[in-house]
Order: structure tokens, then C-alpha cells, then sequence
């Protein structure tokens, strides 16, 4: 692993040149972007791959003849060989194209859940997911009659496996479990839990969606059925995500969306349906998304996963130290570092957390406030929203340190200004 004269893990300075966007300044400021975990910045090289894309080989993939499909259809599979190396996944079929993290959940819902659950059968999900891993499951429940079970989190905020034997029972038929909480920033045993769905029968969804994009993931080690994930937060573009399945559950899988593409023959009375992946990518794919994709595992490959996420823990732990020196400042969730990634929450004992987004905003400092589309999660804590600071590669503890600076001044600031909203 390559260090840098400053001591970090890759050039972080370097690193930031390839975002144009960290240039900018906001409200006279240097943007500080904190706000990762809702969607990250893209590199040249990704935007680069979308220009080429659209400028040189704009086709239809898995229909022409003519070069430009022939070139947009090797761009379009070698992009999805490259997410399949990057998770470890068994074959490229394994690898489906969707819109994002959401999709891919869905996905499993309708074409999965409907199927091979029945009144009586139980989900297992845990108290820290994301709406897009927890309405589906309590929609699929209200139409199937399954019941909808939760693994708790202890005080501090992290995943409570003592009852998990008593919680993953034999009617359990599926367990949906977020690998990384965007609220907390905790990791989740997903192995442990995976080895206890896999006991009794039960398949294991992972939502990858604040994972892949900063840590290794290894869809073979932690031996999930699926994974879903998103292009957007990992340097790609928006409206492209993953899902990935192990090839023999989705081979036994209904599509979840009909029309061209998903197709082996038609004739007037029916069809039969096309091979993996394709089963599950009817119509025009996002093809220039799933391009600039390739273009972001390229570029996370070429730091190291590795190099990624010692990064993060570190920066993480510099910024839990520094908010442990404010006094009216309370972090929501784990503060031991080797437990967490860089997602940080955090409530001021009197000042909204809307206010506080605000204040940093004046100061060039993009964090994101609210319930994070984990709303149960945000009330179990009490509060109605949290401000929430996500760090990626290209930040440095020098912004850290403008972020803990910002929220002193914004503290001043609304403390003489007699901010109280609830
Ligand atoms: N969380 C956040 O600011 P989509 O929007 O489909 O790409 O990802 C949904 C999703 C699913 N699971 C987790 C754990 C997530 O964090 C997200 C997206 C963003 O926290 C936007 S709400």
C-alpha cells in the first residue's frame, strides 16, 4: 500500500485533482463536500467515459451488427465484468444492471419474495435499514401475510445479535440486512447473519449501497444471495445500480419486467424468457451509465479498495476525536472507529439540525440534515432529524477541521440568535 509524504494512505491532494468539482468555491468559500453518503463526486475519468461514449460509439447494445452496437455492446459487458471482479462475484450473469440500490431490492421483492414466500413465513430485517430495504419487505407482508421481523441495535448503536437464534427461526424465509447504516455509519455483522439465515434455509439480501462504494466487499466470503448496490455513490453516474445474485437463485427467478431484451422467442401466444443477466434487463439498458461505471471500479481498483477504506478509518477517527472536544455536540451512533465507516451523525443540544446545514452552507460546507430515509431509526433515537457529515477519498482531515470550526461558529451564531425549532 503506497503512502504519501504526508503520511496518508494515497495522495489525497492528488486524488482531488480529478474532481472538478472540489475546485469550486460555494458562497465565496472552497466547497468542503461532505454529503458522500446521499451521492458521491465523479472523476474525470468517469465523466470522460460517458463523453466518449455519447461522441464516438452512441449504439443499441445486444442488437446491431454494425460497429458502433458491436463497440457499445463490448463497453457495455466488459463494465459488468468489471463490477463482477470488483464484488468477486462467481460469473458476470451473476451481475444484473438496474437504476440503483432501490431497484435492486424491489427486484428481489416482486421476483423473488412473491414466489417462494407464503402466509406464515417470516423476513428478517434489522432496526437500522434504509426505507428502500424496509417498505418493500412490509409491502410484500401486507400482500403475502408474511410477518416482518426486526434484529435489534444495542444503546450505542450497534447490531444486537444475542437474540438472532430466537429472531432467524425455521420459518424464516428470507433476511434483508444493510451492510452499513447511512445513519450511523455501523457496520453489520452480515457473515454471522448470513451463516444463521443460511442454517435454517432462509436466502440473505445485502444491501451494499453505503459498502461497496468504501470498503472491499467479497460477495463469495460473506456468502450472501444477493447484494444490491448503487453506481452514483460509488464516483459513477446516477440512475445506474446492481444487483447481484447468486446464478442459481436467479436462474429459478420470474423477470421482473417484460418487454425487448428479456426475450429468447416470441410468438403470439407466449415467450421464453432470455438467459442470465439478460432475463432481468428488459428494454434499452442505461448502457453510457454502465460504461462510466467500469470507468469508477477502474478507479477505486487503482487506489486499492484496501488503501479506501484504511483511509476512511482513519479520517473517521480523527473526526470522532473532534467531536469529542465540542461540548453541545452529540454523535448518533458507534464512536469506536474499527466499528463504523465515515457516515457521522450528530444533534446539537439546542440549535435544529436544518439550521446547522444552513450554516454551513454560508461556509462552502455541504453536510445533509433530516431523517435520511431511515425515519424509524431517527426517532428510535428521539430526535426528528439528525445533521449527518460523510466523508470519501478525496477528503482530508483539513476539512474536517473546517467542518468542526463551522459548527462552533454556527453555534455562536443561532446560541445569541435563540434557534429552539423542534
Ligand atoms: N441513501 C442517503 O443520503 P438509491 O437511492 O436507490 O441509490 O439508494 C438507496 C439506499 C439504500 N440503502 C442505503 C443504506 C442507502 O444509504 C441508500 C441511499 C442516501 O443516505 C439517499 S436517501
Amino acid at each position: 500500500m503506497k503512502t504519501s509524504r504526508r503520511g496518508e494512505i494515497y495522495d489525497v491532494m492528488k486524488v482531488r485533482e480529478d474532481f472538478p468539482v472540489l475546485a469550486r468555491k460555494v458562497n465565496g468559500h472552497q466547497l468542503v463536500y461532505l454529503d458522500n453518503a446521499a451521492t458521491s463526486q465523479k472523476p474525470r475519468q468517469v465523466i470522460a467515459a460517458l463523453v466518449d461514449y455519447y461522441e464516438r460509439y452512441n449504439a443499441n447494445v445486444h442488437r446491431g451488427v454494425h460497429t458502433l452496437s458491436i463497440e457499445a455492446t463490448d463497453a457495455y459487458e466488459e463494465a459488468r465484468a468489471k463490477v463482477q471482479k470488483f464484488i468477486n462475484a462467481p460469473v458476470p450473469e451473476s451481475v444484473i444492471w438496474t437504476r440503483n440500490t432501490s431497484e435492486s431490492i424491489n427486484l428481489v421483492a416482486y421476483a423473488y419474495a412473491r414466489k417462494h414466500l407464503k402466509a406464515g413465513d417470516e423476513i428478517v430485517t434489522t432496526v437500522m435499514e434504509h426505507h428502500s430495504d424496509l417498505i418493500s419487505w412490509q409491502q410484500i407482508c401486507k400482500e403475502l401475510g408474511t410477518r416482518l421481523r426486526f434484529i435489534p441495535r444495542t444503546e450505542e448503536g450497534l447490531i444486537d445479535l444475542s437474540t438472532i437464534d430466537e429472531i432467524i427461526s425455521a420459518r424464516t424465509k428470507l433476511v434483508a440486512v444493510t451492510h452499513m447504516s447511512n445513519v450511523l455509519g455501523t457496520i453489520v455483522p452480515v457473515r454471522e447473519i448470513a451463516e444463521r439465515a443460511h442454517a435454517v434455509g432462509a436466502v440473505i439480501l445485502v444491501d451494499g449501497a453505503q459498502s461497496v462504494p468504501h470498503m472491499p466487499v467479497d460477495v463469495q466470503d460473506l456468502d450472501c444471495d444477493f447484494l444490491a448496490f448503487s453506481g452514483h455513490k460509488m464516483l459513477g453516474p446516477t440512475g445506474i445500480g446492481v444487483l447481484y445474485g447468486k446464478p442459481e437463485i436467479l436462474e429459478d427467478m420470474q423477470p421482473f419486467m417484460y418487454g425487448s431484451d428479456m426475450i429468447l422467442e416470441v410468438s403470439y401466444e407466449g415467450a421464453k424468457w432470455n438467459q442470465l443477466p439478460y432475463k432481468f434487463e428488459a428494454g434499452t439498458p442505461n448502457i453510457a451509465d454502465a460504461i462510466a461505471t467500469g470507468a469508477a471500479v477502474d478507479y477505486l481498483e487503482n487506489l486499492g479498495m484496501d488503501a479506501v477504506w484504511r483511509h476512511e478509518q482513519q479520517l473517521t477517527a480523527y473526526a470522532l476525536r473532534r467531536f469529542a472536544e465540542l461540548e453541545n455536540y452529540r454523535v448518533v451512533g458507534p464512536t469506536d472507529p474499527s466499528l463504523r465507516g465515515g457516515t457521522i451523525s450528530f444533534t446539537h443540544d439546542q440549535v435544529h439540525p436544518h439550521d446547522l446545514g444552513t450554516a454551513l452552507d454560508r461556509l462552502g460546507i455541504a453536510i445533509r440534515t433530516g431523517h435520511h430515509c431511515a425515519m424509524p431509526l431517527v426517532k428510535s433515537y428521539g430526535h426528528a432529524a439528525v445533521a449527518r457529515a460523510s466523508m470519501y477519498i478525496y477528503n482530508h482531515e483539513g476539512e474536517i477541521d473546517h467542518l468542526i470550526e463551522g459548527l462552533k461558529q454556527a453555534e455562536g451564531y443561532f446560541s445569541h440568535a435563540g434557534s429552539r425549532r423542534s
